[in-house]
């Protein structure tokens, strides 16, 4: 990707050469130079304050050891990471993600894109990222409660309610946000939402669990609508089925479209009549257990082991839900010509830069995730909100507030995005 400003090439320059070993947080600011250009060309007054200077080093970065004990008595050891990226207009909110792939650069590609999501959701918060490369996958609950409490004994003294409040991202859900919520209490003797994504009992939202889905699924139809369309009738594609994944397929088929293909790691289901999401969340949310025992119900539909070939199911709408570049120039270009016109991003940064080259060659219309996928981190925003006030609001409230909350929903946002 060549930057044709000057002053923008020689900071991407220079940013290259200080992050080394890190493609994926050189990936996200050469994006997003790329989109200010124009910008640049007309406001001096940002460069000569140095700005983007700023914006492509963090505020902070704690990195620390995370100890914990497995069933068998023998002591593992972790890497774990919070990069409290920018703090200008609130705390520093975002995710946690629990993936072996998790390094410094994973880190700093989601706190730099959370920046710009969180500001885009017109609440006041501020963008952070964290994370290790700890495995959730195939850990009893025993394990996973020791990993979190010990992530949180290093944490704690990091982060706080008006400083800096963590989520869940991949590999964290409920589940851990729940061990990592008691352990932070335990430390600091505060009932508080330090955390967001709690569980309903003590402090989570409603609509918490579906809004990053529901949010995607809001934000497609609106683009949509804006070019004469509607999910009605259409088929899509998700990849992924974790929480994003799950109410990105549960919305999308409320609003009238038959979904056909999910996917996790392995491998990916391909239900020409439309998936059973009632056994998808049985499988994923209560038996963790793979996607692919999805056949042994529904015998009618295909289990295909690896996880690109999700994109060479023929569908009108794709999105990628799973995790970072997973729709590359090839399958964008498989997607195109199998006719898919809309591609939307519930995942952070699922398409590479030639994919996205793909799209906008060919007239797809393209939501990128900072907007698409903002409905997750606005209701954590609104989880802030109820717990600042100690009150809980209905699940139509809190839904409700979606366009006054945020203004992602409006559509003209995606095309400034791109
Ligand atoms: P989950 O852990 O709930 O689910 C992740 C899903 O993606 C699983 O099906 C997983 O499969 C699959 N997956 C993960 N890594 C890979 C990989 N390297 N290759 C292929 N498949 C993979 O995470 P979420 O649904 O919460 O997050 C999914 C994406 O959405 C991430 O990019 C996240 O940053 C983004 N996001 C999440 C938000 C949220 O509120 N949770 C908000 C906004 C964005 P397996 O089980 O085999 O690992
Ligand atoms: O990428 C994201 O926006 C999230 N993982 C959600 C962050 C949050 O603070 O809810």
């Amino acid at each position: 990707m060549a930057l044709k400003n000057h002053y923008l090439s020689e900071l991407l320059r220079a940013t290259i050469q200080r992050n080394k070993g890190e493609p994926e947080f050189i990936q996200a600011v050469a994006e997003v130079f790329e989109t200010l250009e124009p910008v640049i060309e007309k406001r001096q007054d940002l460069v000569e304050a140095g700005v983007l200077e700023r914006l492509v080093e963090p505020e902070r970065q704690i990195i620390f050891r995370v100890p914990w004990v497995d069933d068998n008595g023998k002591v593992q050891v972790n890497r774990g990471f919070r990069v409290q990226y920018n703090s200008a207009i609130g705390p520093y909110k975002g995710g946690i993600r629990l993936h072996p792939s998790v390094y410094l650069g994973i880190v700093k590609f989601l706190g730099f894109e959370q920046v710009f999501k969180n500001s885009l959701t017109t609440l006041p918060m501020g963008g952070g990222k964290g994370g290790s490369d700890f495995d959730p996958k195939g850990k009893s609950d025993g394990e996973v409660m020791r990993f979190c409490q010990s992530f949180m004994t290093e944490l704690y003294r990091h982060i706080g309610s008006t400083c800096d409040v963590p989520a869940g991202d991949t590999g964290t859900g409920a589940r851990e946000i729940g061990y990592m919520f008691g352990q932070y209490k335990r430390l600091t003797n505060e009932f508080t939402g330090v955390l967001t994504g709690k569980g309903l009992m003590y402090g989570g939202s409603l609509g918490r669990k579906e809004a990053t889905g529901y949010g995607l699924c809001y934000f497609t139809e609106e683009m949509l609508r804006a070019n004469g369309k509607s999910f009605k009738d259409k088929i899509v594609v998700i990849s992924g089925s974790g929480n994003v994944a799950i109410y990105a397929a549960e919305k999308a088929t409320e609003l009238g479209a038959k979904v056909v293909a999910l996917s996790d790691s392995a491998g990916y289901i391909y239900d020409p009549s439309g998936v059973d999401l009632d056994y998808i969340k049985q499988l994923k949310e209560v038996e963790r257990k793979r996607i692919k025992e999805y056949v042994s119900l529904h015998s009618d539909a295909k289990y295909i082991e690896g996880c690109t070939g999700i994109w060479t199911i023929p569908c009108d709408i794709a999105l990628p839900c799973a995790t970072q570049n997973e729709i590359d120039k090839k399958s964008a270009e498989i997607l195109v010509k199998n006719g898919c016109f809309t591609v939307a991003e519930g995942a952070n940064m699922p398409s590479t830069p030639e994919a996205i080259a793909v799209y906008l060659q060919n007239g797809v219309l393209y939501g990128p995730g900072k907007a698409a996928n903002a409905g997750g981190v606005t209701v954590s925003g609104l989880e802030m909100s109820q717990n600042s006030a100690r009150l809980s609001w209905t699940f139509e409230e809190v839904d409700e507030k979606k366009p006054q909350g945020s203004l992602v929903w409006k559509v003209t946002i995606w095309q400034a995005l791109i």
